[in-house]
């Protein structure tokens, strides 16, 4: 059975300002303190503005795949790296009706469409918006990730009925820099401003587990937090190590930073959505339990993400029925 998110009477009621002014260290005492403070900490901002118990969930889409001219260390589709991807053109309308179709026969609330660009051209644009309207036919809230965005762009996003739009600060200002070369981090912060001018919901977050530094995940999360809006959702991806990537064979993190991160993430921006992306598949059963304890409430839903794997959809549902975890549905 699955409840909506708008129903829910804690969400109304609590009016705590929301924080965009978070210092280094106030950020590092949050995530440092002893794991079990942290999880209560996290749990009560959590259970404000939230029912517990309730997990979003989207599907995605790689509507176009591959030969991206950016240099992301950690990317399959980045023409830098041979990782024996095969690259695809821009789907058919009828191929990602489908999908679309089939993910919210499987429950999904949100359909999101990746395309390996740096930046779409005016024509992709269009393109994509004769995507998102037969998506927005089929009932489902949308969600691109397409690059960076002219505020021209966004503005005709906004006016096509997307709902979100999906790009990831990824890590603190110093670490992009080791990650990326062929774009800055202002560029990063400059379409989420286009995109939040339209009025459409953003959806930002980052990859845990880049060989950064704990300051990094600090810094990662700082930035996300004083953004004039908190997005609406942060996904908090923990990376995918694709065998022909620069990052692949990176020493493997402590599973419970990134717990903490999902954790810290939930008490600095408590209204958002905190998505437990890539990565799941994996990770135990017990280990996802824990990010939802500390305050993750959406996930990724279908065998697939992008180009690289996700748990079956009949493994979720079974986790989610141990845990007794119902799913939201789309906002009227
Ligand atoms: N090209 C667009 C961009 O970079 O914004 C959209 C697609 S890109 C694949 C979307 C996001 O996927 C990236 O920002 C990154 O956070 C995430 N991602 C890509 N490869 C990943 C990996 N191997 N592990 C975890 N997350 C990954
Ligand atoms: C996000 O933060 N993670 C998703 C979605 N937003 C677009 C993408 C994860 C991609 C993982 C690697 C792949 O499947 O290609
Ligand atoms: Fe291209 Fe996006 Fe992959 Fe970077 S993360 S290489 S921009 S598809």
């Amino acid at each position: 059975m699955s409840v909506s998110i708008e129903s829910l009477p804690a969400a109304a009621a609590f009016t705590e300002a929301l924080r965009h002014d978070w210092t280094q260290s106030e950020i590092e005492a949050v995530y440092q303190q002893p794991f079990n403070d942290l999880l209560w900490q996290a749990q009560q901002v959590h259970r404000r503005y939230f029912d517990a118990n309730q997990v979003q969930i989207s599907t995605l889409l790689s509507i176009k795949t591959g030969a991206c001219p950016e240099d992301c260390k950690y990317c399959p589709q980045s023409v830098h790296y041979n990782t024996g991807l095969e690259r695809e053109q821009l789907m058919d309308r009828q191929v990602v009706v489908d999908a679309a179709r089939a993910a919210k026969q499987a429950g999904a609330s949100r359909f999101c469409m990746g395309a390996a660009w740096r930046q779409p051209t005016d024509r992709n644009i269009d393109k994509v918006i004769e995507l998102v309207q037969a998506v927005r036919d089929e009932g489902m809230e949308t969600c691109l990730t397409l690059g960076m965005l002219t505020e021209k762009q966004a503005h005709k996003l906004k006016t096509a009925g997307l709902d979100y739009y999906n790009h990831n600060l990824d890590s603190s200002p110093e670490y992009y820099k080791k990650v990326i070369s062929t774009r800055s981090y202002q560029e990063r912060l400059d379409t989420l401003k286009n995109v939040r001018d339209a009025g459409m919901k953003t959806c930002s977050g980052g990859i845990i587990g880049m060989g950064e530094q704990r300051d990094d995940r600090l810094g990662l999360l700082q930035q996300l937090a004083n953004l004039p809006e908190h997005p609406q959702s942060v996904p908090i991806n923990m990376l995918v190590q694709v065998k022909g990537t620069p990052l692949h064979g990176t020493e493997e993190l402590d599973p419970l930073e990134f717990v903490r991160t999902i954790a810290t993430a939930r008490i600095m921006m408590p209204k958002s959505m905190v998505r437990l992306s890539a990565g799941r598949s994996s990770m135990s059963d017990e280990m996802q339990s824990l990010c939802f304890l500390a305050g993750a409430n959406s996930i990724f839903y279908g065998d697939k993400l992008l180009t690289t794997e996700n748990p079956e959809a009949d493994a979720d549902r079974m986790l989610f029925n141990r845990l007794g975890i119902k799913t939201m549905e789309k906002p009227q």
